[in-house]
């Protein structure tokens, strides 16, 4: 009986996808996915810039080198490139406060007072890194591109956000077709200093560790409508959380529009929904707060199948894995 527990536990572990254990093991997740990519795009503005493509590479390879506890190294931008940030920046600014979540906006103050956000300058991982460590216990990690999903998703499950700290092309200042650092910094960085909403991103991380591709895909679409392209309710009001439109003047205006659709948060429908990577989203769904999304999401993993349980030790930075579910 006891022989026949233990084969079919450790075909069990043959069997699950690889993961991460100790926050170290993050050096391994490290697969890039091309599609994006400014050498094989040809639609990205970049493609025929090989300047661009040269100084995108040259930042790319701090994060290659990169490992777990070292200090991220700081990069001095050109004057062109901050003129890009200033740009973005000076005009998402001013939208932020009709349209972005009160979370957002406190962060952003904070972000500002100490952080180095200014137009005139675009803030340093390492900086940033250890405000978000101190105000929710997330680290920053850079980078070199758009990442696979098992990979960013097992990051998360660490409280670690993995952060591209390249710039978009100059041509193109309010659109990337990839991540860069203006997506992570002015979308993601604030709200990853919520501990609400934090835990809502480390619960999604533990629920991908192992899962199938099957339930990885549909995870991935569950963070695409909440931590890229998510509405809450504030005082009656619908205002953005998601990165993807806190980082978009085009997208954050039309989602706060009567043109798309909208929907309440269903974790059940936000899994399966077909999205746009290329263009704005037709629907988004609005959550009641981050604490209701957390609730529902909850919810819904406890529906996910995997033949053990996960729980995060915050002491050792590891995770325990428990053979019975
Ligand atoms: N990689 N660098 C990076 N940044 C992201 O925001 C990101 C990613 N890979 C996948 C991803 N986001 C999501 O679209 C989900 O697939 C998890
Ligand atoms: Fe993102």
């Amino acid at each position: 009986k006891r022989n026949t527990t233990e084969l079919i536990s450790s075909l069990f572990s043959v069997l699950v996808h690889w993961f991460p254990k100790r926050i170290a093991d993050l050096d391994k997740c490290h697969h890039l996915v091309t599609k994006f990519d400014p050498d094989l795009d040809q639609d990205h503005p970049g493609y025929t810039d090989p300047a661009y493509r040269q100084r995108r590479k040259m930042i790319g390879d701090i994060a290659f080198r990169y490992r777990h506890g070292q200090t991220i190294p700081r990069v001095e931008y050109t004057e062109e490139e901050i003129g890009t940030w200033r740009e973005v920046y000076s005009t998402l600014r001013d939208l932020y406060t009709t349209h972005a979540c009160s979370e957002y906006l406190e962060a952003f103050r904070l972000l500002e007072r100490h952080c180095g956000y200014s137009p005139d300058n675009i803030p340093q991982l390492e900086d940033v890194s250890r405000f978000l460590k101190e105000r929710t216990g997330f680290l920053l990690r850079p980078v070199a591109g758009l990442l696979s999903a098992r990979d960013f998703l097992a990051s998360l499950a660490f409280r670690v956000f993995q952060c591209t700290q390249y710039i978009r092309h100059a041509s193109s200042p309010m659109h990337s077709p990839e991540p860069d650092c203006v997506h992570e910094l002015l979308g993601h960085v604030p709200m990853l200093a919520d501990r609400t909403f934090a835990q809502f991103s480390q619960n999604l991380g533990l629920a991908s560790l192992g899962a199938s591709d099957e339930d990885i895909e549909k995870l991935s679409t569950l963070y695409w409508f909440t931590v890229e392209y998510g509405l809450c309710k504030q005082n009656g009001e619908v205002r953005a959380y998601g990165a993807g439109l806190l980082s978009s003047y085009g997208e954050l205006v039309h989602s706060l529009s009567d043109e798309p659709e909208t929907r309440e948060f269903e974790p059940e429908a936000a899994a399966v929904q077909p999205y746009q990577d290329q263009t704005y989203q037709p629907v988004y769904f609005i959550s009641e707060s981050f604490s209701d999304a957390k609730e529902k999401f909850r919810a819904y993993v406890a529906g996910i199948k995997r033949p053990f349980s996960v729980r995060f030790d915050p002491y050792t930075s590891s995770i325990e894995v428990l053979d019975n579910p």
